[in-house]
This record gives C-alpha cells, sequence and structure tokens, in this order.
C-alpha cells in the first residue's frame, strides 16, 4: 500500500512537470509597429514594422493604408527577413496606390520563422500639416498569408501613428527662433524664392494666416518688452 502511494505521488508529480513544460497557448503571430514618430510639418519621417512570434511562413501579403490629409509616401523598403530565397514584390514603385502592398513569397519552399524588422516605411509630412495625431496601419491579407501547413494565417493589423507638433516662430523647423525665421517668412510672402516652411509654426500667432503680423511678433519677441511669448 505504501509502495502504491509512493508511485502514485511521483506519478501525479511527474503529470504536474509535464503540464508545466506546455504553454497554455502558443502566442500568435502578429505585426507591431515598434516606433513611434513625432514631426514637424515638412518633415520625413521613418517608422519600422515588425513581424513578431512568427508562426512560420511560405508566404506574407501586407497593405499599407495611412491618413492622406496629412501624410504622403516617400518610399516602403524591405528589412530582408524573408531571406535572400524569397521574392519581395511592391506595387512596381507605384507610391501612390492605396493600399500600398508588399508581398513575399520563398522560392525554394523553405520556411521563414524568424521573428524581427520587416519593413520600413517613411512619409512625408505634408507642408500644411496642423498639429495633430495622423495614423497609419500595415493589414495582413490573410487570404495571401500562409503558414507551414499552408493554411492562411491572419497576422492581423499593426496600428501606428505620426504626431505632428508645432512650434511658433520656428518657421524653418530648425527648433530655435531667431531673425533666419523672420526672414524666411518675409521670402516667402513675397514669392520667388522657393522656400519651404512649417506653415503651421510660421502662423506665430494661430490665426490661420502667415502674414507679416507673424514676423512682426518675432521681431518683438527677439527683442523682448513686447510682452510677446511663444512656445
Ligand atoms: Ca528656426
Ligand atoms: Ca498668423
Amino acid at each position: 500500500m505504501k509502495t502504491m502511494k509512493k508511485a502514485m505521488t511521483i506519478l501525479f508529480a511527474a503529470i504536474l512537470t509535464f503540464a508545466l513544460l506546455i504553454p497554455a497557448h502558443a502566442l500568435d503571430g502578429t505585426l507591431a509597429v515598434t516606433s513611434i514618430a513625432s514631426a514637424r510639418a515638412g518633415d520625413t519621417v521613418t517608422v519600422t514594422v515588425s513581424l513578431q512570434n512568427n508562426p512560420g511562413l511560405y508566404t506574407a501579403l501586407v497593405g499599407v493604408t495611412y491618413d492622406t490629409a496629412a501624410l504622403d509616401l516617400v518610399s516602403v523598403a524591405d528589412c530582408g527577413l524573408f531571406g535572400a530565397s524569397a521574392d519581395t514584390m511592391t506595387a512596381g514603385g507605384n507610391l501612390d496606390m492605396i493600399p500600398y502592398r508588399v508581398l513575399w513569397m520563398d522560392n525554394v519552399g523553405s520556411l521563414v520563422s524568424a521573428s524581427g524588422d520587416l519593413l520600413t516605411i517613411t512619409f512625408k509630412v505634408a507642408d500644411d500639416a496642423q498639429p495633430g495625431t495622423y495614423s497609419f496601419a500595415v493589414t495582413c491579407d490573410a487570404n495571401n498569408t500562409l503558414d507551414a501547413n499552408i493554411d492562411t494565417y491572419d497576422l492581423g493589423t499593426a496600428n501606428g501613428s505620426v504626431t505632428v507638433v508645432r512650434m511658433p516662430g520656428d518657421a524653418d523647423g530648425n527648433g530655435q527662433i531667431t531673425l533666419r525665421d523672420a526672414i524666411l517668412i518675409s521670402r516667402w510672402l513675397a514669392g520667388g524664392f522657393n522656400i519651404t516652411l512649417d506653415l503651421s509654426s510660421a502662423d506665430v500667432n494661430g490665426d490661420g494666416i502667415v502674414n507679416l503680423m507673424d514676423v512682426v511678433l518675432i521681431k518683438r519677441y527677439l527683442v523682448g518688452g513686447w510682452g510677446v511669448t511663444l512656445q
């Protein structure tokens, strides 16, 4: 009886150990935005999209969408996660396509199981973008993303955003308010100088118009004593 009890104890211990070795559930493969972008109007920003908990894939197809009110697609670059034996095809350099699609397909039938950076996406923030948060997304086309069993697999959607901030008076976006900003606004108003300004920041008093009043405010701020405060 005592031997029986001891044997049962060992059996239960073995079952418990075995149970602990089995994960409660395998982690799902997902897409994720691994960089956060803050920018000024007129800036170019690059964000990184990664593949996490890769379940093992033969193919993947994703689409990039974004808020066209403030963002323009400049480039999409493959990070090489699928390796040299895989074809990476994009939308033929046609950056106006929405969604902009990227597919990976391994030519020698080897499973890609690495996780890591998948894509970098570069956006140009519109010169006249107002301060705010502008979203973008990278969405898996599950019907064309195939796992180790050549079954469809949904990596879901990675959501990200570019936050556009303004610095009143800093028309050239160099982080400082100087007479250069005043001169550039003056030239922009006169025209003919081929100048690109952060128009949101050039509108010093935030009245929706860039004019000589904004230039005067920068001068008064720089000389002091006029009660002009800029942030
Ligand atoms: Ca400046
Ligand atoms: Ca103004």
